[in-house]
C-alpha cells in the first residue's frame, strides 16, 4: 500500500499544474522513441519515424504524448488508488497491445527529464523525490495485469 505525504501530494499536484501537456507529452514520448528506438515498433501506424526529426515531427505521436499524460490525470486524480484505477489500461496494454512492460519505466524516466528541463531549479530534490515515486506506482500499477 502507498502512502504519501502532504509535501508529496503537493509537490505531485503542483508539478502537474504547472504542466503544459500539449508541450511535454510529445516531447517525452518522442524523446523515448529517439532514446529507445525498439520502442518504436508499437507505433507502426504512426507514419514516419526513421529518424530523430522524423519522430518530433510526427503529428500522431505528438497526439499520443497528449494522450498518454492525460492518462496520467486519472493516476493524479485517484493517488490512493492508482492500481485498481489503471487495471483496464493495464490488461489493454498488455493483451491488446502487447507492449512489454519495461517500456513503462522508460517512459516515465523521459517524463522526468522533460518535467526537469521545464523546471529547471524548481525542480528541487523533494520534487525530484515525489515525481519520481509517482511515477513508479504508475509503472508498477500498468504493469499489474500482465501475467
Ligand atoms: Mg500507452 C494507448 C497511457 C506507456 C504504447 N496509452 C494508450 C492510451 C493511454 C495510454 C491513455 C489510450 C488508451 C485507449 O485508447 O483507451 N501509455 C499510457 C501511460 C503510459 C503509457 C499513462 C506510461 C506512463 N504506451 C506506453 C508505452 C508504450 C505505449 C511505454 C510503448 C512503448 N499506448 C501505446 C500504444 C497505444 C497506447 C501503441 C495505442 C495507440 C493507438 O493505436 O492509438
Amino acid at each position: 500500500m502507498v502512502t504519501w505525504t502532504d509535501k508529496e501530494r503537493a509537490a505531485i499536484v503542483g508539478i502537474f499544474a504547472a504542466l503544459d501537456y500539449e508541450d511535454a507529452g510529445p516531447k517525452a514520448l518522442s524523446r523515448c522513441l529517439i532514446v529507445y528506438p525498439w520502442t518504436k515498433r508499437y507505433f507502426g501506424a504512426f507514419g514516419n519515424l526513421t529518424n530523430a526529426a522524423a519522430i518530433i515531427g510526427n503529428p500522431k505521436i505528438a497526439a499520443h504524448g497528449v494522450k498518454v499524460l492525460h492518462g496520467l490525470d486519472l493516476a493524479l486524480q485517484h493517488m490512493d488508488n492508482i492500481k485498481e484505477t489503471y487495471a483496464d489500461l493495464s490488461i489493454l496494454h498488455s493483451e491488446t497491445l502487447h507492449v512489454d512492460p519495461d517500456n513503462f519505466k522508460l517512459l516515465a524516466d523521459c517524463l522526468t527529464i522533460v518535467v526537469a528541463a521545464k523546471m529547471g531549479h524548481a525542480f528541487t530534490p523533494d520534487a525530484q523525490h515525489a515525481f519520481q515515486k509517482f511515477m513508479s506506482v504508475v509503472v508498477s500499477a500498468l504493469g499489474k495485469q500482465y501475467c
